[in-house]
């Protein structure tokens, strides 16, 4: 067949095209990724931003956790928090506003080898997507879900968030906020969520336990990470920053994480409440459950082709 045929082959090579064969690195073989190969864009957010400091730890997580640029997944909404994915080299998506959790969700199911880390904000999170962290709690997707709770609208310069506390005083509440701030961790405990924790951006090795410990959980793992926006609501959390005269009240070993009560009455203790896991249980994943339903579908339809299938399933529907 003369080249003509395929007149693309005939074009210059604009690469480095390297055909020789490569043997394939082992895992065992691979070395943890620093920090420096693991970050990608210089962050955005104000000198002093609390996020900082859970960016820096998620670095710590992936080196520690031997997590390599294929397999880290950070998705986020939108907010200031919700910038994280630009800051981390590696598969990530910065997507809608309030719908983190559904797309991560899809790549969770469909993606088993990964472990899907999901960033965003206290309005991201309880505001506009509230619905959805109740119905990815309830169904025990296997994620984690770090919200970064600065108790307000960061990005859009200073609303009042569903965390903000009465009388917080805000471009939405110029008198201040008459409205009862939720709770996240009760919130979370009352979804269904099988892992539940909280902790605080200004204690960095109690972050790094808290994500590591969820991301060992087999289902949806929450924590609430207290990170101060000191462009809008500045000293907001002082009172649980021992150096500022605060207290860091860790949970007693004695707590019985599988009690769903002793949980949700401890995660009611009064500012600045206690920090830890509240809650953690063992119930099956939508992951395993779908995964079983297409099994059991696989194993009945075994041989045929997909027309046969389809033929079938109309057949039924006589
Ligand atoms: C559908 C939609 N509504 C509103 C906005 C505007 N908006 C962007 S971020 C944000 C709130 C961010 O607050 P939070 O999630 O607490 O993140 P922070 O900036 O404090 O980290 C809002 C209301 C938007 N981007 N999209
Ligand atoms: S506005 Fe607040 S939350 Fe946003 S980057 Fe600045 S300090 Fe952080
Ligand atoms: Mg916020």
């Amino acid at each position: 067949m003369s080249s003509n045929a395929f007149p693309f082959a005939t074009l210059p090579r604009t690469g480095n095209l390297n055909l020789t064969p490569v043997t394939p690195l082992l895992d065992s073989d691979r070395k943890p990724l620093t920090k420096k190969e693991t970050s990608a864009d210089h962050p955005t957010w104000c000198p002093g931003c609390g996020d900082f400091s859970v960016l820096a730890l998620y670095f710590k997580l992936i080196e520690r956790r031997k997590l390599w640029h294929e397999k880290i997944t950070t998705v986020a909404g939108i907010g200031c928090s919700s910038r994280f994915p630009y800051f981390v080299q590696g598969h990530g998506a910065h997507f809608i506003h309030g719908r983190a959790l559904p797309y991560a969700s899809g790549v969770s199911i469909s993606r088993p080898d990964l472990h899907v880390f999901v960033f965003g904000g206290d309005g991201d999170a309880f505001s506009i997507g509230g619905n959805h962290f109740t119905h990815t709690a309830r169904k025990n997707i296997k994620l984690t879900y770090v919200v970064m709770d600065n108790q307000v609208y960061g990005l859009t310069k200073n609303q009042t968030s569903p965390t903000s506390p009465l009388g917080y005083k805000s471009k939405t509440d110029a008198w201040g906020s008459t409205d009862r701030p939720i709770n996240p961790v009760k919130q979370a405990i009352a979804a269904g969520a099988t892992f539940v924790a909280r902790t605080s951006a200004m204690s960095p090795n109690h972050v790094l336990a808290m994500m590591e410990a969820a991301m060992d959980h087999d289902g949806f793992s929450f924590i609430q990470c207290l990170s101060e926006c000191v462009e809008f609501f500045p000293g907001a959390f002082d009172g649980a920053i021992p150096r500022k005269g605060g207290v860091f009240n860790e949970i007693a070993k004695e707590h019985d994480v599988t009690d769903e009560y002793a949980a949700y009455k401890l995660a009611d203790v009064a500012w600045p409440g206690q920090f830890g896991i509240f809650y953690k249980a063992n119930r099956p994943t939508k992951n395993a459950n779908e995964a079983k339903i297409i099994a059991d579908h696989r194993a009945k339809v075994q041989g045929m082709a997909d027309w046969q299938i389809l033929q079938k399933n109309f057949d039924r529907m006589k």
